[in-house]
């Protein structure tokens, strides 16, 4: 397992951030123990793929949490959450797509690429939003497919399903990240992470990422 408490001011060499937003504005900074990224954009729906992201990439199947201290409301559909797809900056074209989020005005939101052609298209939603809030995304082996599972969570322990989706377009190896749009196009939305974590599910699929001393900031 490894973790990210963003506690030292600097962001560590493992993360990667990609603007996919088009818009003016867009930024990450580490600071007060926290990390905030800043993003606008339209939409990540149908013909719209807008977004910021810190990410980086993990082989094979794996469970990723972060808390959502806070989320600037610019709009009912602001989304504010965990990212997994094969390329982080490949919007609009990169498959194996999944969203977990929270919002403003639409509680909890597991997103998905049911049709596989990069953009989002199927949203499932549950839960009553809350800040802090915690998210998860649970990676597992399939046969020749890879299942995604998101949940929520009001007090950091007890996790609540939205939705598993079996999915045909993921890569073993995938980016993984907090992200953010703010539906509000050029009007952006300031959103606060901390305690990220990984947990690497070494077993049966036989794969699996080195891991040893790559965190510098636990
Ligand atoms: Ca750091
Ligand atoms: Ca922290
Ligand atoms: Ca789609």
């Amino acid at each position: 397992m490894a973790s990210d408490n963003f506690n030292d001011n600097s962001i560590g060499p493992q993360w990667t951030f990609t603007d996919q937003d088009t818009v003016a504005g867009t930024a990450h900074s580490e600071a007060g123990g926290q990390l905030l990224i800043t993003a606008g954009g339209v939409d990540t729906w149908y013909d719209y793929d807008e977004y910021a992201s810190l990410y980086y990439p993990i082989v094979g199947a794996f469970t990723i949490t972060v808390k959502v201290v806070s989320q600037e409301n610019v709009n009912d559909w602001t989304k504010t959450g965990i990212m997994v797809r094969n390329d982080m900056t490949g919007a609009g074209t990169s498959t194996g797509y999944i969203f977990m989020a929270v919002t403003p005005a639409n509680n909890f939101t597991f997103q998905y690429d049911n049709t596989h052609d990069g953009f989002l298209d199927t949203s499932v939603q549950a839960g009553s939003t809350a800040f802090p809030c915690w998210l998860k995304i649970i990676k597992t082996v399939n046969g020749a497919n890879w299942d995604f599972e998101g949940f929520y969570s009001i007090n950091g322990s007890d996790y609540t399903s939205v939705k598993k989706w079996e999915c045909s377009s993921a890569n073993d190896t995938q980016d993984v990240g907090m992200a953010v749009i703010s539906h509000a196009d050029t009007t952006t939305s300031d959103n606060v992470f901390d305690d990220w974590s990984d947990d690497i599910l070494v077993g049966a699929t036989g794969i699996m990422t080195p891991r040893s001393n790559y965190w510098g900031d636990l």
